[in-house]
């Protein structure tokens, strides 16, 4: 008998490729493939609809997007920020230049913990840039606060949290920047892509600007820009994929339904809470001490029987090699990050996850 399909720990939800056809003639018959055209224009005031925010400006990817929103508010020196993220939250900083500075997660959220961030406040300090980890809202009134008083500008990683809302709006309203990633494995995907959502039209102009190399008309360039277009083809995709987000949602929420209740009573295993107005991105498992398997064997029989779960985020950020040196990168510093990213397994979830496929998974967790 042949192995089963693997299962991945996500898989892109693709709209029927008969609807995409439309949208590639339209491309197709205007040759307008890129730099800010109609299906561009027409996603960001569809996404500004969706998301419930007054500003959208497209990126290629999400890292290119932060990399840009740093440098619209002008942030230098010193930035606070998580080592339980994916690498790309950090590396924007050092791309411009910006000494990271990790402070430790709340182990509820598994986000930036705001009571230990005025302690790690220097006279360098510029900013905060916090990530909704999971989809998950960081505490967004403590950090504004926070900011107020030191005169801090907050830039929010929310590449997992599309859609997200908290007390009833967008999470995307809060802070001075936001910034969506829109990549193949993101509930909603451009194949690759991102966005800056911002609350203002000046800000935006400007971000605009700098994903255009800093031009302003044909001969005026007021910035040292980067590249950070979205393609006319990646927008198209996203057009059409708002068109489907509902089910897909709706499939989301139903597997993580499902993984809550069957594996409520399984000892050692501690399914991650999540708030009202989530959006199912991920479904994380802590593997505690009373499990019978390490959290490494679990995710080794896992992967034996064809079921490809992720330890995100093992390693932390301050691990790897350029920011292991930094002295906020010290574990002692770090203590529940430490432990969260010893125990951290994410279990597949997508929206063509299959009942029978879920079933396996829990199967080999349930499995003593
Ligand atoms: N900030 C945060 C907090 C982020 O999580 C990310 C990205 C960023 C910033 C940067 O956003 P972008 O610049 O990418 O827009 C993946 C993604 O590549 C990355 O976008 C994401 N976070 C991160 C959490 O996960 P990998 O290295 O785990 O990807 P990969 O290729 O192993 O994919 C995971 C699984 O998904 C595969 O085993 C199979 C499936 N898959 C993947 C791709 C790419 C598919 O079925 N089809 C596909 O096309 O990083």
């Amino acid at each position: 008998m042949s192995d089963p399909k693997p299962i991945y720990v996500t898989q892109p939800f693709l709209p029927p490729l008969a609807e995409f056809v439309g949208y590639l003639e339209r491309i197709w018959e205007s040759r307008i493939l890129t730099n800010s055209g109609p299906l561009h224009q027409q996603l960001e005031a569809a996404l500004c609809r969706h998301l419930g925010v007054d500003h959208v400006s497209l990126f290629t990817n999400a890292t290119i997007g932060l990399v840009t929103a740093l440098q619209s508010l002008r942030i230098t020196g010193e930035v606070i920020t998580t080592p339980y993220s994916f690498v790309a939250t950090a590396h924007s900083l050092l791309w411009n230049g910006i000494k990271p500075v990790f402070v430790d997660i709340d182990p509820r959220t598994m986000n930036l913990d705001p009571s230990h961030i005025e302690a790690a406040i220097t006279p360098q300090t510029t900013a905060i840039l916090p990530v909704h980890c999971y989809g998950e809202p960081c505490d967004v009134e403590a950090i504004e606060r926070i900011a107020d008083t030191y005169n801090l500008k907050v830039i929010y990683d929310a590449a997992h949290a599309f859609g997200v809302q908290r007390d009833g709006r967008s999470v995307l309203r809060w802070g001075d920047l936001s910034v969506l990633s829109f990549h193949a494995t993101k509930v909603f995907n451009t194949f690759e892509g991102g966005a800056i959502v911002c609350p203002d039209a000046k800000t935006k102009l400007r971000i605009d600007q700098l994903k255009n190399f800093g031009f302003v008309d044909e001969t005026t360039v007021v910035a040292p820009g980067i590249n950070g277009k979205m393609s006319e083809v990646c927008a198209a995709l996203g057009l059409l994929q708002l068109e489907h987000l509902g089910e897909a949602l709706e499939r989301r929420r139903q597997i993580d339904a499902s993984y809550r209740d069957e594996l409520a009573g399984v000892p050692g295993i501690r399914c991650v809470d999540r708030s009202a107005g989530t959006n199912f991105a991920y479904f994380p498992v802590l593997v505690e001490a009373d499990y019978p398997l390490s959290r490494d064997a679990l995710y080794q029989r896992l992967r034996e029987h064809g079921i490809y779960a992720r330890r995100y985020f093992y390693p932390l950020i301050s691990e790897f090699p350029m920011y292991r040196g930094l002295p906020s990168a010290h574990r002692d510093n770090l203590p529940v990050a430490t432990a969260v990213a010893q125990r951290v397994l994410c279990l597949p979830i997508y929206p063509n996850l299959l009942r029978e496929e879920q079933s396996r998974v829990v199967e080999l967790v349930r499995r003593r």
